[in-house]
């Protein structure tokens, strides 16, 4: 079955050869699309090289930096043009490990969203402060209290979608970008009644970089669970 996992990618070229070369290492029937936001550390050129080594690797350069959000959508309709059946995103600074890929697979026979999940019974975080934690986790929380959603991590990047998935839930009218983009996702997906299985895993925060999401972002998908809540699926056109 024809498989690509999107990484997006803004300041990633310490991490992203590793990441590469843990996916070489499992030597899984995948390509992968990075798609990068010309990130001002010359990472679309790492990613360029590593592509010329590995012929499963490709490159999506974007003018600038554009958002997670709409960096997904970009991976997506590349994606499906190229006939992809199953979708996944993922990091590139090795929080979502690699070795996590053939169970999200697996599971993704019997389910048609699969989400790496850190708030499942075997999941959870390593190395994160405190303070992430308790956002984190609050913000799944409310969220899911708020929507009446039965997703334990609905701000997780680390899933498998089918195919017909990305096609019926149109990505690319959800205006939310970040955290707030996933939650939308994971929203809509519920809505349309699409099954969604959670493997769990353990998110270790990254060791080289920084965190391009800010604590903002939180708060950020906070109020698109208020909008959510309040106004339903709008954005849909
Ligand atoms: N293309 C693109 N990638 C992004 C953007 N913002 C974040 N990323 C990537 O999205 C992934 C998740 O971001 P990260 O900073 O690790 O978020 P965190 O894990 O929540 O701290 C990483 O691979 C980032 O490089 C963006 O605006 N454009
Ligand atoms: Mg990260």
């Amino acid at each position: 079955m024809r498989t690509t996992v999107i990484v997006p990618t803004y300041n990633e070229r310490e991490n992203l050869p590793h990441l590469i070369a843990e996916l070489d290492k499992l030597s899984l029937d995948v390509d992968v699309l990075i798609v990068d936001d010309n990130s001002p550390d010359g990472t679309g050129a790492v990613a360029e090289a590593l592509a010329r080594r590995h012929e499963w690797v490709h490159v999506l350069h974007r003018p600038g930096k554009l958002g997670l959000g709409t960096a997904y959508v970009a991976g997506f309709r590349l994606a499906l043009a190229d006939g992809a059946e199953r979708i996944l995103t993922m990091d590139a600074d090795l929080s979502h490990h690699p070795r996590y890929i053939p169970r999200l697979l697996e599971a993704s026979r019997e389910y048609d969203v699969v989400i790496g999940s850190r708030y499942v019974q075997g999941g959870g975080t390593r190395h994160w402060p405190w303070y992430r934690v308790l956002l984190s986790w609050g913000a799944n929380t409310f969220a899911r209290a708020m929507l009446g959603l039965r997703t334990h991590d609905c701000t997780a990047g680390f899933r498998c979608y089918r195919r017909e998935v990305l096609q019926a839930i149109e990505p690319h009218t959800i205006r939310s970008n970040g955290y707030s983009f996933l939650l939308e996702v994971v929203y809509r997906c519920e809505r349309q009644g699409w099954r969604i299985g959670e493997v769990p895993i353990i998110f270790a925060d990254r060791r080289r970089g920084a965190s391009k999401i800010s604590k903002q972002e939180i708060y950020r998908a906070m109020c698109t669970v208020w909008r959510l809540r309040l106004c339903g699926d709008v954005t849909r056109q």
